[in-house]
């Protein structure tokens, strides 16, 4: 039986696993034991493909629900709930297209660099498909120069109904306006009438892909917002808020 005086939510890269790596041997061993006396809920902008390749199956499975896609796409134990759709206009895809051409990124370019998810578009000018060494130059040279900042700026500005966050390193999240993590603190509540909800994430700062959650959970009321910079930090946060004797098998 959980505690359901508190509900967990974790946002995925940066808080549960590094950017876009698999969760560690040790993080794993401290989730599950964390999961099993809790009700625990992840969200991600990944899609549920990339989260699967990320989190044991075990953990994929077991947790009280996975929010993938910014929300867009919910499973409980394994199985889909929901599924949301979106069809970009062809003038975003115009634009996209010209920010890639036009980019001054010195470095390499690689493919994938407009994925479609479910409910949602993600871009990165570098391009998904790149080594993880060229997303370390790409995050470098654009933590220098600002290209994702200065894009996200423009898109806001030239499509009023989009809402665009600054995905992990590399990449912007676009989604139309309530298609965003957001979605999640509704319905997360609707789930959970009472007790607090708990939500740690890497980006709950204004303009991070963690932001719009945070920001909806905090008018909602009885919630707490916990910034990490790190699976590691996350545990220093957490430790102390489970119950050792409890085993992530018998949820
Ligand atoms: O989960 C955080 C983000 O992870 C990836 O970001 P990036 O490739 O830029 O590091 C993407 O999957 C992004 O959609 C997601 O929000």
């Amino acid at each position: 039986m959980h505690k359901e005086n508190q509900i967990y939510i974790f946002d995925m890269d940066g808080t549960l696993t590094p950017a876009r790596l698999p969760m560690t041997k040790e993080f794993a061993a401290w989730f599950r034991a964390f999961a099993a006396g809790n009700a625990v809920y992840i969200v991600s902008g990944s899609d549920a493909a990339k989260i699967k390749s990320q989190l044991p199956e075990d953990i994929f499975n077991g947790v009280d629900g996975i929010y993938a896609s910014m929300g867009n796409e919910f499973y409980k134990k394994g199985e889909t709930i929901y599924r949301k759709d979106f069809e970009p206009e062809p003038r975003l895809i115009a634009v996209l297209e010209e920010y890639r051409k036009n980019s001054s990124y010195p470095g390499r370019f690689f493919s994938n660099y407009i994925e479609r998810r479910c409910g949602m578009l993600n871009f990165s000018v570098l391009g998904r498909d790149c080594p993880y060494e060229e997303r370390e130059k790409y995050k470098f040279w654009d933590d220098k120069y600002g290209e994702r900042i200065n894009m996200q700026r423009e898109l806001k500005k030239n499509f009023p109904g989009l809402d665009i966050s600054l995905g992990g390193h590399i990449s912007l999240d676009i989604v139309p306006d309530g298609y965003g993590k957001e979605q999640v603190a509704e319905h997360l509540r609707a789930m959970h009438r009472r007790g607090k909800i708990i939500f740690a994430g890497d980006r709950t700062e204004k303009g991070g892909n963690d932001y719009t959650l945070a920001h909806r959970l905090r008018r909602l009321g009885n919630s707490k917002i916990v910034k990490v910079r790190n699976p590691q930090e996350l545990i220093k946060k957490f430790s102390g808020r489970y119950d050792k004797t409890k085993k992530f098998a018998c949820k």
